[in-house]
């Protein structure tokens, strides 16, 4: 893959964010109708599949050997995704659908490109705070046009960590997820928790928090996020400390490898129902 390929895949990218932000904006105060999915926490709208075949046609327009990866796409067909080593758009039209339901802010475009397994860019737009994060492997993050640095805090007790109770009801699950949030607000300074995974991403990218985790997330979610913060100086593993995992659906990000360190020390790794 050239730099000139590149360049032209990121101003996609970001059209095609921008895009989709308009459709974001338009459909937020509007009257919405709601789906659920997996269960009554799981939600989808119409908005959501608009923007999915909207961004798909743009993308394939442009690229069309380039392979795409959609949240909606693969709830619909149904098929588990694999990653290749082809040139790969990993996209989730709206990440945060049940803020967009209850008119909650933090909603997000995310979209992801995966060239050789590896993230060369990463795009999350919050359009409603008008909020395009950005990163290129190896070129820093952004926010807008301002250049981004995760916090240097280095001691958990100091660190306010992001967290989310996701949307299984498994018993078992949420037995374990209560575990952590326990430790989480035994150890830190507090805990939060925003509703949109690439949103949480890059508060800790921009230094709005110290550490994010979660349990059961997609792909889709974080592709994009984990760029933008690893662009911002902070860590993105495996939980347990190990390498991330893009297919394993779970997530550990710290502005600074000893608050990662500290983390991945005091929770309970969780692997029920998701591999
Ligand atoms: P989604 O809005 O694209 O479905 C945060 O926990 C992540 O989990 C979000 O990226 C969100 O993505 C997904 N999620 C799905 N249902 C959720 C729920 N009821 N509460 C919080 N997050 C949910
Ligand atoms: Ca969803
Ligand atoms: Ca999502
Ligand atoms: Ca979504």
């Amino acid at each position: 893959m050239t730099e000139q390929e590149l360049d032209e895949m990121f101003s996609t990218a970001i059209e095609v964010a921008k895009e989709a932000g308009k459709v974001i904006r338009d459909g937020f105060y509007k009257e919405k109708t709601v789906d659920t999915k997996i269960s009554a926490a799981d939600l989808v709208t119409e908005t959501d599949q608009a923007i999915e075949k909207m961004v798909h046609a743009m993308i394939t327009k442009k690229f069309p050997d380039h392979r795409f990866i959609g949240e909606e796409s693969t709830a619909e067909s149904g098929e588990k995704h694999q990653l290749t080593d082809d040139p790969t758009w990993i996209i989730d039209p709206i990440d945060g659908t049940t803020n967009f339901v209850n008119h909650v802010q933090e909603v997000s475009f995310s979209l992801g490109v995966m060239v050789n397994k590896k993230t060369v860019i990463g795009v999350v737009y919050a359009p409603i705070k008008e909020e395009m994060f950005s990163a290129r492997l190896g070129k820093g993050a952004y926010l807008n046009s301002e250049k981004l640095k995760a916090s240097d805090i280095t001691d958990l007790k100091e660190a306010v960590i992001i967290f989310e109770g996701g949307n299984s009801r498994d018993a078992k699950l949420l037995e374990e997820k209560v575990k952590n949030i326990h430790a989480l607000i035994a150890h830190s300074r507090g805990i939060r928790a925003y509703g949109s995974a690439a949103v949480n991403l890059c508060h800790v990218a921009a230094g709005r928090g110290q550490g994010y985790v979660e349990y059961g997330l997609h792909i889709w979610d974080f592709i994009a996020g984990a760029l933008i913060a690893t662009e911002a100086g902070a860590v993105v593993l495996d939980p347990t400390g190990s390498d991330l995992d893009p297919l394993r659906q779970r997530v550990l990000c710290a502005c600074s490898p000893e608050v990662a360190k500290a983390l991945s020390q005091i929770l309970t790794h969780i692997d029920t129902g998701y591999d």
